[in-house]
């Protein structure tokens, strides 16, 4: 991987102390194992375990039931590039409480640091030609530190590429239970 890039756990660290009270975060992936390790709260939608690609679409229906509230979702490249049409269907449906940050590493991290196609492909370039409102690219960790206030208050949609150093050697993320109850819990958090 060329040039500095901030590590994926900094940056994730970073999400959770900017995070609203009310915000709803999904994550899978390795942003998903990271976020396990931070002090959890009912908002939280740790999607582990999932089929690659479906954690926009979850974040997209809970903006779109819930447009008091701003949803983020913290997604894998790999996992983007298997769900790019949730793309136009966020900004079709005029999702402006979703915030879409992809955790671009360049390599299928969690099932061992096989390479993704997302080496050569412009995550923001590709936002922008789908009609997210705002587009930011970030890849040193003070940038996304100092500007992460201006990135979850932007107009939405809203799409944010970090690019951070793949994590060699750390295990996947691990369910953290019963996926059921999770989701019943979830519901009952959204409904309060
Ligand atoms: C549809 C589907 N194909 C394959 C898998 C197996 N699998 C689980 S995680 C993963 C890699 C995810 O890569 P990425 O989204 O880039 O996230 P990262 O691990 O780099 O954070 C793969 C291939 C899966 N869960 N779902």
């Amino acid at each position: 991987m060329s040039g500095a890039r901030m590590s994926g756990r900094d940056a994730i660290v970073a999400l959770h102390a900017a995070r609203g009270a009310r915000d709803v975060v999904i994550t899978t992936m390795a942003p998903a194992r990271d976020w396990m390790t931070l002090p959890q709260q009912p908002l939280d939608l740790v999607f582990v375990p999932s089929a690659m690609g479906h954690a926009t679409s979850i974040g997209l229906g809970i903006a779109l039931a819930q447009p008091e509230r701003r949803a983020i979702v913290c997604n894998g490249d790999g996992s983007m590039l298997m769900n790019l049409g949730s793309l136009a269907s966020i900004t079709g449906a005029g999702a402006s409480n979703l915030v879409l940050l992809v955790f671009e590493n360049g390599v299928y991290e969690v099932t061992g640091g096989q390479r993704t196609a997302g080496t050569h492909v412009d995550f923001a370039g590709l936002a922008r030609a789908a009609g997210f409102a705002s587009v930011f690219e970030l890849s040193k960790l003070e940038d996304w530190t100092a500007r992460i206030g201006d990135v979850l208050a932007a107009r939405g949609p809203v799409f944010a590429v970090l690019k951070v150093e793949p994590a060699a050697g750390v295990p996947g993320p691990k369910s953290p239970g019963p996926a059921r109850e999770r989701a019943r819990r979830l519901m009952d958090a959204l409904r309060g």
